[in-house]
């Protein structure tokens, strides 16, 4: 019996290796792993998840993890990717991780903007592609909204552009992209049930709390403010990598329509965005031999997370 060869998590993937991955995650972990279809790109394409728990009995928790709305950001998917081989690899000895996958279920999408992510793989050109792959309203020649302007989150305020050659174009109207329809219906159809929302990005090191918009404060902010620093702490053990603590406008600057700022305001109570290395160095063009340490200390930063959310 021919073997496939162990998946590499240390390298950067196209999408279809990426889709590959998946079917081989589910296989080799039934009845734990599963693949959720939940939405189509602009072009057609299947929006998925791997659903991974160890229960199916009674109500169980969720943890939202999202990689790879932004297509240029290719370390978020490599980390989407590695963290669920870690947790796969983790319950199997440790009995806290047992526990968390006992009591909650992991919705992960590798790939959130698969369009853009497509795109930004196609040649030298195109790298650097961020946003999705909608046209533009009639009389703009350009392509791509930028899904996290697009939530329903005190949509088109502040920190986004409105001309849609932009790269922070926040679309015709909210939720105007199916992409943000997909993760907006499906979260909003058990939204009580998710404790953590997880939005990966890259690049600053940063771990950033609601709100974007400057005129407001998440009930739980203090709280927030808490179990993020306490996150830093365990990513700077990793490696020793400072990570900034903050909502946008504090440590950037303000923006409106974040899929963390929505998420927030439809209750689920502990909700990061990740700005993952570098700080600017190599930016979104990270180097492969940084995807091992990047994805390290980031686990550990998204463990302390949701870990506290779990105890609490
Ligand atoms: N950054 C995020 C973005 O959507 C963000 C989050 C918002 C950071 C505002 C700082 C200020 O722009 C990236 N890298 O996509
Ligand atoms: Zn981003």
């Amino acid at each position: 019996v021919l073997e496939s060869p162990p998946y590499d998590y240390y390298r950067y993937h196209p999408m279809s290796e990426i889709s590959d991955w998946m079917v081989q995650m589910q296989k080799e972990y039934p009845g734990v792993a599963s693949i959720v279809n939940y939405g189509k790109t602009y072009e057609g394409r299947a929006i998925n998840l791997l659903k991974i728990g160890l229960s199916t009995e009674g109500k169980k928790k969720a943890i939202w993890m999202d990689c790879g709305i932004h297509a240029r950001e290719w370390i978020a998917p490599a980390f989407c990717q590695y963290f669920v081989n870690q947790i796969l690899q983790t319950y199997k000895t440790d009995p806290k991780m047992e526990k968390m996958m006992t009591d909650m279920d992991f919705y992960v999408t590798p790939v959130l903007n698969v369009d853009g992510y497509i795109y930004s793989w196609k040649d030298q050109t195109t790298r650097l592609w961020r946003k999705n792959r909608s046209p533009g309203p009639a009389g703009c020649d350009c392509y791509g909204t930028d899904l996290n302007r697009n939530f329903n989150a005190n949509w088109g305020t502040v920190g986004v552009s409105f001309d849609c050659c932009s790269l922070t174009y926040c679309g015709s109207k909210a939720e105007s992209e199916p992409e943000a329809q997909a993760v907006a219906n499906f979260l909003q159809s058990r939204k009580d049930d998710f404790l953590c929302f997880l939005t990966i990005h890259s690049y600053g090191q940063l771990l950033l709390i609601p709100y974007g918009h400057p005129n407001f404060t998440a009930a739980n902010y203090d709280e927030l403010m808490d179990v993020g620093l306490g996150a830093a702490e365990a990513i700077e053990k990793i490696h020793g990598m400072h990570y900034k603590v903050g909502t946008s406008p504090a440590i950037l600057y303000a923006n409106s329509g974040s899929s963390r700022d929505w998420a927030r305001m439809q209750g689920i109570p502990f909700s990061f965005t990740f700005e993952l290395r570098d700080n600017g160095t190599f930016g979104f063009e990270l180097p492969e031999n940084q995807i091992q340490p990047t994805c390290e200390e980031a686990y550990s930063g998204a463990l302390h997370i949701i870990t506290y959310a779990h105890d609490k």
